[in-house]
């Protein structure tokens, strides 16, 4: 245990009339609730990059946070890697995520940044035998680094596909020797400043092949978890080909892998795109790729990716319905890709931030689950379709437009409008949460 969360003791469950900030008030792990442990429903990870990479600048002013594991030594990382195991102890996270940039300093070649990125594996290879939290996630960070300007698999300069080759590849490898559920691709540079200098069309199919060779590789090395994409339509770039889930899903049944990928969906993405969280985890859901989320969320009024802890269990239990109602995770999580503000400085905020995302999700998701147990509102949604029911709407969807059309003046037709009934649905909602 290093000092930096000295005197802050473990979290654990105290119900909802505990008295110290230090208790979780609704996500108790051992509960059952449709018949699963909380934890193993709601599967949370921490993000290392937010939590113990990031120096607190916003587009106006630089670091604010000191941390005294900053710097680019492997000393600092291993400490880095200590104070964040120490975290998901207090916090008994079962899972965490991480960037190869987040977790190693940059050397002054590739075969040095490797050799970097493979200690620190073997390091936090050794922390995870030694404590709770496992990788739910690896990725690469293709767009921090000025290599990265102008797109990594995007990048106008083949270079720079085989450098982004050759770092998803390390951290594909790092993944599997982590015991890594997932592998995630976000594609921040994967797009275009200015359409004046790119030539979309090679770019996009650039993309594709790339991940084509991603699945490739992850069957020759034995990868058996989950290849996710993590659609965001902007932000850095002007515009990203990975835009939304309706987008990933064009892409990917273009490239053939709408079997292989599948989509980590982030709420302030969701919100850049003009969607709701509960839309995009529902439309992937519908086309079978739901994956995986990211529970952070945006500012609305500021219009940009905020990275914000959740903190309204209300507007969550959307997302967590959805999420039952596809099935629930198999590979996936709730991954707070989440940072704490500029100014919370103390350490106390870095743990208390997670014990109220936790809280929010836990509160969320139990209201989401009476929901869905109690069917109120799948029996109200089954009864609106079920004229699709009947052997006559069957036999007109299998049939050709002339013979739906034959049916109105044979039948004599005539639609009655019915209610929605959305301000009773919207009551029913509030019933539970
Ligand atoms: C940035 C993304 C990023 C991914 C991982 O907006 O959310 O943090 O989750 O590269
Ligand atoms: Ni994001
Ligand atoms: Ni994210």
């Amino acid at each position: 245990m290093t000092d930096f969360f000295k005197n802050i003791p473990a979290i654990t469950y105290q119900g909802a009339n505990a008295t110290s900030e230090f208790a979780f008030r609704h996500y108790n792990p051992d509960e059952v609730v449709l018949g699963k442990r909380m934890e193993d429903h709601l599967r949370f990870a921490v993000a290392y990059w937010h939590s113990f990479a990031w120096p607190g600048g916003d587009p106006f002013g630089g670091q604010t946070l000191d941390r005294p594991w900053f710097g680019d030594t492997m000393d600092l990382a291993r400490q880095k890697a200590d104070v964040a195991f120490d975290m998901f102890d207090i916090l008994g996270q079962p899972f965490y995520c991480f960037h190869d940039a987040d977790a190693r300093p940059e050397g002054a070649s590739f075969a040095e940044t490797l050799r970097n990125l493979n200690e620190i594996v073997d390091y936090l290879g050794e922390k995870q035998q030694a404590h709770k939290a496992k990788l739910l996630w690896g990725t690469s960070n293709l767009f921090s680094h000025r290599r990265w300007m102008s797109g990594a698999a995007t990048n106008p300069d083949p270079d720079v596909y085989a450098y982004a080759a050759a770092t998803v590849k390390a951290n594909m490898d790092a993944t599997l020797k982590l015991g890594g559920q997932n592998y995630v691709l976000w594609g921040g540079r994967e797009g275009y400043e200015t359409l004046l200098n790119t030539d979309l069309a090679a770019e996009r199919a650039h993309a594709g092949r790339f991940l084509q060779q991603v699945v490739e590789y992850k069957y020759k090395i034995g990868f058996t978890g989950t290849i996710l994409i993590e659609p965001k339509p902007q932000e850095p770039s002007k515009h990203q080909y990975d835009y939304d889930v309706a987008t990933v899903y064009g892409f990917l049944k273009d490239f053939g892998l709408e079997a292989e990928v599948k989509v980590n969906i982030e709420q302030g993405h969701a919100i850049l795109a003009g969607h709701s969280f509960e839309h995009e985890i529902a439309l992937a859901a519908s086309l079978g790729i739901f994956g995986s989320i990211d529970m952070n969320r945006n500012d609305y009024q500021s219009g940009w990716d905020t990275d914000q802890f959740p903190n309204n269990h209300a507007e969550k239990a959307l997302a967590f319905y959805e999420i039952l109602r596809a099935g629930g995770y198999t590979t996936g999580g709730t991954n707070f890709d989440a940072k704490i503000r500029r100014q919370s400085l103390d350490p106390e905020d870095l743990i208390l931030a997670h014990v109220g995302g936790m809280d929010t999700c836990a509160r969320a998701f139990k209201a989401a689950a009476a929901l869905l147990d109690s069917g109120e509102l799948e029996q109200a949604r089954a009864a609106r379709y079920a004229g699709w029911q009947t052997p006559a709407a069957q036999a007109m969807l299998a049939g050709s437009l002339e013979s739906a059309a034959a049916r109105v003046t044979a039948e004599g037709l005539e639609p009655q409008p019915k209610s929605g009934r959305q301000e009773r649905l919207e009551n029913l909602w509030n019933k539970y949460v």
